[in-house]
């Protein structure tokens, strides 16, 4: 399999890639992570993210009250090499007939937004709601992208957008739209 960051969009001679990795290893600004409302811990990335930042983080999350899903909120990274993590609730996919599609295009939306408010020069998203929330990666995949794309297209920040993909089932159906669009 070819493992090489395949191009999302490309502007101002920055790419905007997907790539395969672990996020909590990534030196941006911000990596972006798929808790639930609650936002005090659980598995997936969560867990990794947590892991891998320290008990601090799950100090400031307690202080937030939770989050509803399709939202996102902001707090340090602690002991990642990120400096911020913003925390986003995918939904859970219920067929897709309980807003599932809106619900997701919400949290790279209000993620991007947050990051351009905040003057955030980079950011890496998790596949969002594609784990234990089990939302299609197909269908996520043309969400994640639609929504980035349109984001880079009409905004100065951020300048670079990542998507890291742990698995390569989840690399591979990535690739396979970004070959088509
Ligand atoms: N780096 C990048 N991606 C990762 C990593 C990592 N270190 N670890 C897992 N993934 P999930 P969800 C991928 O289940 O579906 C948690 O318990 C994973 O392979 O983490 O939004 C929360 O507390 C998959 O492709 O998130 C919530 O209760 C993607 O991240 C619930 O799971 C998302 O999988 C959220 O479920």
């Amino acid at each position: 399999m070819d493992l090489r960051p395949h191009l999302i969009a490309e502007r101002h001679g920055v790419r905007h890639e997907i790539l395969v990795g672990d996020i909590t290893k990534l030196a941006v600004d911000v990596i972006v992570n798929a808790p639930n409302t609650s936002l005090l811990g659980g598995g997936g990335v969560d867990g990794a993210i947590h892991r891998a930042a320290g008990p601090e983080l799950l100090e400031e999350c307690r202080r937030l009250g939770g989050c509803p899903t399709g939202s996102a909120k902001m707090t340090k990274g602690y002991r990642l090499p990120a400096k911020w993590v913003i925390h986003t609730v995918g939904p859970v996919w219920r067929g897709g007939t309980h807003g599932e599609e809106r619900l997701l295009a919400g949290c790279y939306r209000t993620c991007l937004d947050l990051a351009l408010r905040s003057g955030i020069r980079s950011v890496a998203f998790p596949s969002i709601s594609t784990g234990a929330y089990r939302f299609p990666v197909e269908r996520a995949s043309r969400i994640a992208v639609e929504v980035i794309r349109a984001h880079l297209d009409q905004n100065p920040l951020p300048e670079s957008v990542l998507v890291v993909c742990f698995d390569a089932a989840t690399y591979e159906t990535y690739a396979r739209l970004l070959q088509e669009t």
